[in-house]
């Protein structure tokens, strides 16, 4: 007895030895203790514009890194695809008609209770770097340092927990990346599981790149989209009245970077009233040098369009238009894709690695010259999915595709499932870790979506819609009463409306249903929907 009592000390002693030493070197298996969570988040990033999506646009190697050795999602979508209302969803778990963070437009209402601050009172440090755009500070974290709304690509400002406010000289994105990598150096609490949330502006209008890559992308051709030139004759009116149109609505100064002068010179109008506010806003914040990197390339640009556009046809400005944008929007994702990669470095050479649950994703889709559109908001696909990668080791197996309709509704239970905490009741995702372990059956069917920043810049009109694998529906309202039905299967391009064609009766009746109790089961409902026409 006694020496059975002796054995059983003896192989405690040896067994907690064993966890401690590995404790210290920092390699433990994943899921033996609470793992660390990376957060990372760009900003309107298109998963076109991800290699590991596909790499007719850009190369990504780093971001690939991600997908490669870990699990990639080709299904992700959010479920409102608009920036502050899409963090406030990832937040809280919950959908725009619950945490009230509708639009663009109104503070986030801090009262809610975020997975971050659950996180932290539960012992997991917790930092974030970046854009937020909420109009008011993050709850729950021990230490950030935010950019104030949009923020700005270049010397941007940052409202941090600590300093105040304060401006940093350089571009945003490595400064991000700097100030992320410097707290997982010096403030990184070894004791504790980590949150780190490192959410990047880029590439958000008015994609300036970093100077590094404005001569290497402005020479570059890129391939066009088949619907560049679409006429939204197959759909209704939210899509023909939108003003997302890159020959129509983008900014000739802003976004295609042709100088004011220039403008005045060949009589090329405003496109909106803050086309040539915008590029002041953006070029002019550039110290000397900066400055002159960006004449040195943008000027000779300006020439040769000034040369030009006398005999330029509209189809020929549409086509320029599209190169132009291509060239800063993925100049921006080449700085993204470099942080992402000294991020995990990072990882690996401090033995981090192992335990750290790193995600990449998007806080929406976006249009890169599909349609003819740039910006977001609709619930057709390139603005409604959205990229995601994760790297769990131990968890996801490398190299995995997962085809499943998840959400960013579902990251706060994801998160809090991985730190062994029950999710509060009324949070309204789904854990993600079964389908990360490898699992397939038994997911949700359908997903429910809902946009309301309208009216408003872009005029994409106010709808809802249930989304299967195989269809969507979608109910656009407000000062509109129209239905559209796309066969995802069929229509992979999203051109024609079947709503009305006889062959789907059944199919709108049915889904009709499923929408109608996907807003019961979500507690969505017309009296919400008029809260917010009223509010
Ligand atoms: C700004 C942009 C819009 C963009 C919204 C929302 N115009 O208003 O193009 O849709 O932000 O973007 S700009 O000329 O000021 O850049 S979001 O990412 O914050 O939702
Ligand atoms: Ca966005």
């Amino acid at each position: 007895m006694n020496l059975k009592v002796n054995f059983f000390f003896a192989l405690c002693i040896i067994i907690g030895f064993y966890s401690c030493q590995q404790k210290k070197e920092g390699s433990s298996s994943s899921a033996s203790e609470r793992p660390n969570i990376i957060f990372m988040m760009a900003d309107d990033h298109a998963y076109q514009a991800i290699s590991a999506y596909s790499n007719h646009l850009i190369e990504t190697p780093q971001i690939d890194r991600i997908a490669n050795e870990g699990m990639r999602f080709t299904n992700a979508c959010v479920t409102n695809s608009i920036c502050a209302p899409s963090r406030a969803v990832i937040l809280t778990g919950k959908h725009s008609h619950l945490n009230g963070k509708i639009d663009n437009r109104f503070p986030f209402d801090t009262t809610n209770i975020t997975f971050p601050q659950i996180l932290h009172n539960n012992g997991y440090q917790t930092a974030m770097f970046g854009k937020l755009h909420f109009g008011n500070n993050p709850k729950g974290f021990d230490q950030f340092k935010i950019l104030p709304g949009q923020g700005s690509y270049y010397n941007p400002d940052f409202i941090t927990k600590n300093e105040g406010k304060i401006r940093i000289d350089g571009y945003t994105t490595d400064i991000i990346t700097e100030l992320t990598i410097d707290w997982l150096e010096e403030e990184r609490d070894p004791e504790k599981p980590f949150l780190l949330m490192y959410l990047h502006k880029a590439p958000h209008r008015e994609w300036l790149p970093a100077p590094r890559y404005f001569k290497d992308f402005t020479k570059r051709t890129f391939v066009e989209p088949e619907t560049l030139f679409d006429d939204y004759k197959g759909r209704g009116t939210a899509a023909k009245t939108a003003e997302m149109n890159l020959l129509k609505h983008m900014n000739w100064a802003g976004d295609s970077k042709i100088y004011p002068e220039v403008m005045d010179e060949l009589g090329i109008p405003e496109t909106a009233n803050w086309d040539k506010k915008a590029f002041e806003r953006e070029v002019g914040r550039m110290n000397p040098t900066q400055r002159a990197a960006w004449d040195e390339v943008y000027g000779p640009i300006n020439e040769e369009f000034k040369k030009n556009y006398p005999n330029m046809t509209e189809k020929d400005k549409m086509k320029w238009r599209y190169q132009r944008y291509m060239q800063d929007y993925l100049g921006c994702i080449a700085a993204v894709d470099e942080g992402v990669g000294r991020v995990l470095d990072y990882l690996d050479r401090n033995g981090l690695r192992e335990n750290t649950i790193v995600v990449y994703t998007s806080d929406q889709g976006f249009y890169l010259g599909e349609h003819g559109w740039f910006d977001k908001r609709f619930i057709y696909n390139e603005s409604f999915k959205t990229p995601l990668l994760v790297r769990w080791p131990g968890i996801t197996t490398p190299g995995t595709v997962n085809t499943q309709m998840v959400q960013n509704l579902d990251f706060a239970q994801t998160f809090l499932a991985a730190a062994g905490i029950q999710a509060p009741a009324d949070m309204q995702g789904e854990s993600l870790i079964p389908l990360l372990k490898g699992n397939t059956g038994n997911f949700r069917d359908a997903v429910y979506y809902h946009y309301y920043e309208y009216p408003a810049v872009h005029m994409v009109k106010r709808h809802y819609g249930i989304v299967t694998e195989d269809y969507k529906l979608v109910h656009f309202y407000y000062d509109v009463d129209e239905w559209e039905l796309y066969d995802r299967k069929k229509d992979l391009l999203e051109m024609k409306n079947v709503y009305s064609d006889p062959a789907y009766v059944g199919v709108v009746v049915d889904l009709k249903k499923r929408l109608a109790d996907l807003r019961i089961k979500y507690k969505d409902s017309e009296e919400l929907d008029q809260m917010y026409i009223d509010k």
